[in-house]
């Protein structure tokens, strides 16, 4: 699609009718703040369906999808086998309220995969897992306090919304109304990278630190890498302080490799969450480890969790067909080669339009910072020229390719992209970057 050819092929006048009916009862127009696309201008999309990479609006216009929901479809829209799997599971019921095989099936696919968890509990959003993960901490250790990153973010939860990324970095709220000041006191933040805070809050905190939890590649400030030994810094560091050790896998479960990216990082958890990924599209995620932790959940133990729909078998047969699916020989290496022509071919249009930015990239991650500094930490991506990236983000959406509303956010390539779309994609950068330059007289 050349600059000069009309940009979404149709008016957007169906999806703004669409979205108009939506303000008037959904608040603000959608389920999540992050989908009213508030911090990069322009029209939130109403999607009307979804296959493989793509995309298909309520206007009929085509979109290349790099949001995938968020991470969690993996193998694209509308997979025939998951599919299939809810549509058949359909028939036979989709929610009993009662222990079903399926469970175990889903549960020993994940153990499997992730040996270090003994012991999984299934529940229905990420928050869940990272909110049952916390109190199950707080209750095996009878003590209060958290620690955990400035940028990350751990789903809505009370105990997270302080100096969150994701929605909260998008809308630029750092304390969230709501939470009682003297819950919120008991969440310690520190930034992303740096043991040294680490080590003081705990000296300032003796004995008083339940966990530590940790996004292991931190995807909700955009995607910023763990410096050397940070994860094992944070590992050594909770051990010695009597603290558990919560990795957040949300995203990067079943992401990166099939299984947990710890053993790539060289650590192992007290607790795992899980989510997106393992649902297949279908709301499941779960927490788990060693059983002797485990055991503490009720009805063994007196952590109390609960849940109508967790484990349904309608989503466990989603996330059986996801799983069943990603153990295909060769299927990562693919979506990290991919992803790296993806990633190399922005950076030389970059060079090429002369415009700084750094991007941030870990095999089907990356994020676009628009900044000649190198991005660490949640300050160093907010120092980033997020302006600029609501642009970037508009122009590529008017040539059809859908990146992550939110500078705050990453960029997911699935394993059913294929090299014309990243062709196409850098296409559209190419010319999305000359008009941004163009316009801010960036020399070309
Ligand atoms: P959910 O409650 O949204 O299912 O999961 C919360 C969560 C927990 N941990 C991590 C590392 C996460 O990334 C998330 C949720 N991710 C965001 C996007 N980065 C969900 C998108 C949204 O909020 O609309």
């Amino acid at each position: 699609m050349s600059a000069t050819e009309p940009r979404l092929k149709r008016e957007r006048k169906c999806s703004r009718e669409i979205f108009e009916r939506a303000e008037k009862i959904l608040v603000g127009g959608v389920n999540s703040p992050v989908r009213a696309f508030r911090s990069v201008g322009g029209e939130p999309l109403i999607i009307q369906r979804g296959s493989g990479a793509h995309l298909y609006d309520a206007d009929g216009n085509e979109l290349l999808d790099y949001v995938c929901s968020w991470g969690a479809m993996i193998l694209g829209h509308a997979n025939p086998a998951i599919s299939a799997a809810i549509a058949d599971q359909a028939q036979n019921g989709t929610s009993f309220g009662v222990t079903t095989e399926l469970e175990v099936e889903l549960a020993t696919l994940i153990t499997q995969a992730i040996p270090f968890i003994e012991k999984i509990r299934f529940v229905s959003s990420g928050t869940e897992a990272t909110m049952s993960a916390v109190r199950l901490a707080r209750g095996v250790t009878k003590r209060d306090f958290i620690v955990k990153f400035e940028g990350c973010y751990h789903g809505h939860a009370d105990s997270f919304l302080s100096q969150a990324g994701s929605g909260l970095a998008t809308m630029g709220i750092a304390e969230c109304p709501g939470v009682p000041q003297a819950l919120a006191a008991l969440t310690l933040n520190v930034p992303y990278n740096d043991l040294p805070s680490v080590e003081r809050v705990f000296a300032e905190n003796k004995d008083k630190i339940a966990a530590v939890i940790v996004e292991p590649i931190a995807a909700n400030m955009g995607v910023v890498s763990p410096s050397m030994d940070f994860l094992k810094g944070l590992r050594q560091i909770s051990q010695h302080n009597g603290a558990l050790l919560i990795v957040d896998e949300v995203i990067t479960g079943f992401r990166l490799r099939y299984g947990s990216v710890q053993d790539m990082l060289g650590i192992v958890a007290d607790l795992t969450t899980l989510g997106k990924i393992i649902g297949g599209g279908v709301p499941v995620a779960a927490y788990g480890g060693r059983a002797e932790l485990m055991n503490h959940v009720a009805p063994l133990g007196p952590v109390y969790q609960a849940g109508t729909l967790a484990g349904n078998p309608l989503a466990m047969r989603a996330g059986i067909a996801a799983l069943k699916q990603l153990t295909k020989p060769g299927l990562y290496d693919e979506m990290a080669q991919l992803a790296q022509r993806l990633v190399l071919g922005l950076r030389s249009e970059l060079e090429e339009a002369g415009i700084p930015a750094q991007i941030n990239a870990i095999g089907s991650l990356s994020t676009v910072f628009f900044t000649a500094e190198p991005v660490r930490n949640y300050g160093d991506a907010k120092r980033s020229d997020t302006k600029r990236y609501a642009r970037f983000f508009r122009e590529m959406l008017d040539r059809g390719i859908f990146l992550a509303p939110s500078q705050f956010e990453a960029v997911f390539v699935s394993a059913v992209h294929t090299s014309a779309d990243i062709a196409r994609t850098l296409a559209a950068a190419r010319e999305s970057l000359q008009a941004i330059a163009a316009d801010s007289g960036v020399k070309s």
